[in-house]
């Protein structure tokens, strides 16, 4: 047997072509451009000083963006992989003679390549973020930011080139025997067997739901069962999942030593107090949610003291931004900032019990930051320090 470069004509299944490839990109689109918007929402989220106030209400908003984004790149992975299937065999066409033909077709697969290795990279980056396991250099933040708008803008590319192919395919039924008239493509007949291209677009359809259901039912109260492949699904003290734990931030000593304190500053005042004093200040009962970047969400009760309750301690005027600092040592969140919007809020606490217990050690104990409508990683744990902004 004598072994050749193989040519698209090779590839004889006539499950595959422009029909298939069309509707699966409709849903893979559709995918792409709710994990673009939510993830844009989630950038604006966590920005220190946003251009334009992100808003307090609904208290369960990130919850629900974040979700939808973990849930549309969920969705996206196999359908990402029924795509590239139907259409692999055109990595094998011949490019034309040179000439300007050889110039378009070039451009077009230098779209595409960079179409499909950001997507790739979007979706293999974000699931390995939710693992928590990163097997590079960068950041992670910064990378899967920065090349959503490769994806974005390539896709947009991809689908301008296409669209009177995709409205061609879209308006001819999926399983019809209409001759396909697009150039450059295998010709499309009923397809053979019992294997129907319906039953393939259904088929990844079906697999994206499972995918879902297998990872992010765990957010959503009452189907946590049903969540089997999902990361941190085990509820944590007060229902709450725990995503670093005490020792893994290295703060048992300090969270626990009789030495901890809680200032709070402003101006050159300062005011220092125990978790006794803490308690013994006005109590505020909020229930809010947890809710991770990596997708999966909690609602707590949380009883604490008001932040601007906190803040009127040292005569901070309203409307600032609040630096928050934990008693951890390393790591990218041990300090954040907190927006003026959110320290005016009546809703946001500096939280010492969690469902009427005390605070557990990994959910933030002696003390932690609670906000409505606030990204996960925000919610700083082990704090030590509030210091109001000029
Ligand atoms: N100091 C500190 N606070 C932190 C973190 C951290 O690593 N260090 N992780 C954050 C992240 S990513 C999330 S999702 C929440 C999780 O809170 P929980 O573990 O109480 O559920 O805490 C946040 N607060
Ligand atoms: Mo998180």
């Amino acid at each position: 047997m004598r072994l050749r470069v193989p040519q698209e004509s090779d590839f004889s299944t006539r499950l595959r072509g422009p029909r298939l490839s069309a509707r699966v990109g409709v849903w893979l689109g559709v995918c792409f451009a709710v994990a673009f918007v939510t993830g844009l929402v989630s950038h604006w989220a966590k920005l220190p000083d946003p251009p334009v106030p992100v808003p307090t209400r609904p208290v369960w908003g990130y919850r629900l963006t974040q979700g939808l984004h973990i849930a549309s790149g969920t969705a996206a992975v196999p359908l990402l992989l029924l795509k590239l299937w139907s259409v692999y065999p055109r990595l094998f066409q011949r490019p034309p003679r040179p000439s300007r033909a050889l110039l378009v077709h070039l451009a077009e697969r230098g779209s595409i390549a960079l179409l499909v290795s950001s997507a790739v990279f979007q979706l293999a980056t974000g699931v390995a973020n939710i693992a928590q396991w990163y097997p590079w250099g960068f950041s992670f933040p910064g990378a899967h930011g920065a090349l959503a708008w490769v994806a974005v803008g390539s896709l947009l590319v991809h689908v301008a080139v296409k669209l009177p192919v995709v409205r061609e395919a879209l308006g001819v039924p999926v399983d019809g025997t209409v001759a396909e008239p697009v150039a450059g493509t295998a010709p499309e007949g009923a397809a053979g067997g019992s294997l129907t291209r319906r039953h393939l677009v259904r088929s990844g359809l079906l697999a994206a739901a499972v995918a879902v259901a297998a990872t992010s039912l765990g957010s959503v109260p009452g189907l946590r069962r049903l969540s089997v492949l999902a990361v941190r699904s085990g509820a944590g003290p007060g229902g709450v999942p725990v995503n670093k734990t005490a020792v893994a931030a290295g703060v048992v000593a300090a969270a626990t030593a009789e030495g901890y304190r809680l200032t709070v500053a402003y101006d050159g005042r300062e005011r220092s107090l125990t978790r006794e004093d803490l308690l013994a200040l006005p109590q505020a009962t909020v229930e809010l949610p947890i809710a991770c970047v990596e997708g999966w969400s909690a609602s707590g009760v949380w009883t604490g003291v008001r932040v601007r309750d906190l803040l009127a301690l040292v005569a901070a005027p309203r409307g600032r931004a609040v630096r928050v600092e934990s008693l951890q040592q390393r790591g990218p969140y041990r300090v954040t900032e907190l927006p003026a919007s959110y320290a005016d809020d009546d809703l946001s606490v500096l939280a010492l019990r969690l469902d009427g217990d005390p605070l557990a050690l990994d959910h933030g104990f002696p003390a932690r930051l609670v906000a409505p409508n606030r990204p996960g990683v925000l919610q700083t744990k082990w704090v030590t320090r509030l210091e109001v902004l000029g």
